[in-house]
């Protein structure tokens, strides 16, 4: 959500419909990015975005890279940034490059990847020889004293108000199943004299052929970083290939950079924030309220809505991002052979914004063949991932979320896929109808490739009998219940009145709504868990969301199946989390009530290390603020 903020300027006729969105950036953002710039570095991660064909980093097979001395491949990335844009740095045969790898593995595949911290100056990480780059270690959470607050049906929050720093970096291998240790987003390169980390890993035999995302995750960092560029795709490509790779294209769906407007709040804002925040310290802690976790009642709005008529009328009357196609501005454009199947591995790499990517062709919206979502082909076939497509009009992408079309064009053919407006809550941004990329069929191929793919329905899908295993056998399937929360909390630890962000377990007894906030045994490097399964087991969890604008979920090491999202199960790693429902309170106009949404999603931890990981909203605004948990699986 949160991007669109920097809209605001714009839009200030409008100030009731921000208030929730205004809350972060008015307290929580800290310094303008551009106030950022690292000195005597030369400028550099890109300048205006031109347009026309789409263009990417090179593609790297991992395993052809350099050896380190310890005999591995290894790819070193240097971390900058110029104002609000950042960027990896590194050398690739011969070359320096500012735009980020295309990383490809194969299952088994084992190599290095070094990320050297250079936000702030040059780092010694980058001239090290693996040997000799200290390992990283947890960096320290602040030592703030927790202060409780009534939270959701009077069970306590807990109000830390996290100090965002945009200097730390590590990464995330986004849809690795491997052991969690591999790749650890709890180490943070801070935490070592060389400012660096580097990531040894093993791609898991068991690793699906698919698109794939990285990304950093240092908590407090990620949604500046993200948004800014610094991420990549990186592709399990099948033993067997089924399309030449010409016939491949990465189409990495970011921000467009600089954004249009800037952090300049609307003044109007204000009462309303603070008249949230002065409700919320006025409100008296009771004995937590008995109710059912997985049928939750309508629970009242942390924001004053004065005139919530005007609040419900109209969704979106400022504008999110906007979109460019890694290189270009959107949309893009891209040339392929008539006759030739294509595959189009979409990544949307933004932090905060979701794409509703439909497909049109003379003037209409056509269905397209969905052959991966995630990284998990949809027919579930790893040895023939393109052999099964699912046809859809409609691609959800949440931020991180990746979708892989298989698309044939006619001679003289021309096709757009768009994204299709949407409103993100009531309380949030409109994302416009933008078109992101233009493909146009050239002449056919004297020999063209022909891809064997036939047609399965949701209901056929490998998702699907997971979902009928299940309801089969309920007495093997523990469930849980988790639920987004937000609040405005008044001014402490040095910050104003801000929003607080939870994700938490409140089908346990007793709950009370923690931010993620670390805490570590001594000597340990991972931290104590809020949740804690057994391998081999099913859970289902029921995701309720009880704000006004859209979350997401997203765990580490694993997929799952989301059961009841539009167009039939699937298996995903990150699904959208609706936003609740808007009702009126009869007891306070000022503070509507909103009945949550639910989102039901199947963890299957039979296949699943042992370990400790995360699981959050990938909304990255709202992770870096405290949306996440801990998992150990034991
Ligand atoms: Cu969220």
């Amino acid at each position: 959500m949160m991007l669109s903020m920097r809209f605001w300027r714009t839009v200030r006729q409008y100030a009731l419909l921000f208030i929730v969105g205004a809350l972060g950036a008015l307290f929580l953002s800290g310094p303008p990015a551009s106030a950022r710039v690292p000195k005597g570095l030369p400028p550099i991660c890109g300048g205006p975005l031109p347009s026309g064909p789409i263009t990417s980093g090179p593609r790297i097979d991992m395993t052809a890279l350099p050896h380190d001395d310890l005999g591995w491949p290894e790819l070193i990335l240097r971390v900058r940034s110029r104002g609000e844009r950042f960027c990896y740095r590194y050398a690739y045969d011969g070359t320096t490059y500012h735009r980020a790898p295309i990383m490809v593995v194969h299952p088994g595949d084992r190599f290095a990847v070094r990320v050297v911290n250079e936000l702030t100056g040059p780092a010694s990480g980058a001239r090290m020889a693996a040997s000799a780059v200290p390992p990283c270690k947890p960096r320290p959470m602040p030592n703030v004293m927790p202060r409780p607050f009534v939270g959701y049906f009077d069970h306590t929050i807990e109000a830390r108000a996290m100090k965002l720093s945009d200097t730390d970096v590590n990464m995330h291998f986004h849809g690795f199943v491997g052991p969690a240790s591999e790749e650890n987003i709890f180490l943070s390169t801070l935490s070592t004299p060389a400012r660096a980390c580097e990531y040894d890993i093993t791609v898991p035999r068991t690793q699906p052929p698919g698109t794939y995302f990285y990304h950093p995750h240092a908590h407090g960092a990620a949604e500046d970083e993200v948004a800014g560029g610094l991420s990549g795709m990186w592709i399990v490509e099948p033993a067997t290939t089924e399309l030449p790779v010409r016939d491949e294209h990465a189409i990495v769906l970011r921000y467009r950079i600089p954004f249009l407007a800037n952090w300049n709040y609307v003044p109007s804002e204000l009462p309303l924030v603070r008249a949230a925040a002065a409700h919320e310290a006025t409100l008296a802690p009771h004995t937590p309220v008995a109710f059912d976790p997985f049928d939750p009642p309508p629970w009242p709005s942390a924001v004053p809505m004065r005139g919530h008529g005007i609040y419900v009328a109209r969704c979106g009357s400022r504008p999110d991002g906007r979109l460019a196609v890694d290189g270009v501005d959107a949309p893009g454009e891209l040339s392929v052979p008539a006759g030739e199947p294509q595959l189009l591995r979409v990544l949307n790499a933004t932090s905060d914004s979701i794409v509703y990517m439909r497909v049109r062709a003379h003037g209409r919206d056509r269905s397209f063949k969905i052959v991966g979502r995630d990284g998990t082909p949809v027919g579930g076939d790893d040895a023939a991932p393109l052999a099964r497509f699912i046809a859809a009009r409609q691609a959800t992408l949440v931020p991180a979320a990746r979708v892989d079309i298989l698309l044939t064009l006619k001679a003289g053919q021309k096709v757009t896929l768009y994204t299709h407006r949407h409103c993100n809550a009531p309380s949030d941004a409109v994302a416009r109808t933008q078109p992101l990329l233009v493909v146009r069929a050239s002449a056919p191929l004297a020999h063209p490739t022909v891809v064997a793919t036939r047609p399965l329905t949701a209901a056929q899908s490998p998702a699907a009998k997971l979902v009928a295993y299940v309801r089969a056998h309920p007495q093997l399937v523990r469930k849980r219940a988790f639920t987004y929360t937000e609040y405005v909390l008044p001014k402490a630890h040095g910050r104003g009145a801000h929003g607080a962000y939870y994700l938490t377990e409140t089908s346990r007894p007793g709950f009370h709504e923690t931010p993620f906030w670390p805490t570590y045994a001594k000597g340990a490097m991972t931290p104590d868990p809020t949740v804690v399964v057994r391998r081999g087991t099913i859970e289902e969890w029921y995701l309720f969301n009880t704000t006004l604008e859209t979350h997401s979920f997203h765990i580490h090491q694993m997929n799952f199946v989301a059961v009841n999202v539009p167009g039939g199960p699937m298996t995903l790693d990150t699904v959208e989390v609706p936003f609740g429902r808007l009702l009126p309170n009869l007891k306070s106009r000022d503070y509507p009530l909103i009945a949550p949404s639910v989102t039901r999603v199947i963890l299957d931890f039979r296949h699943v290390r042992r370990g400790t990981f995360v699981f959050h909203c990938h909304m990255l605004f709202h992770e870096d603020r405290g949306m996440m948990g801990v998992i150990k699986v034991v």
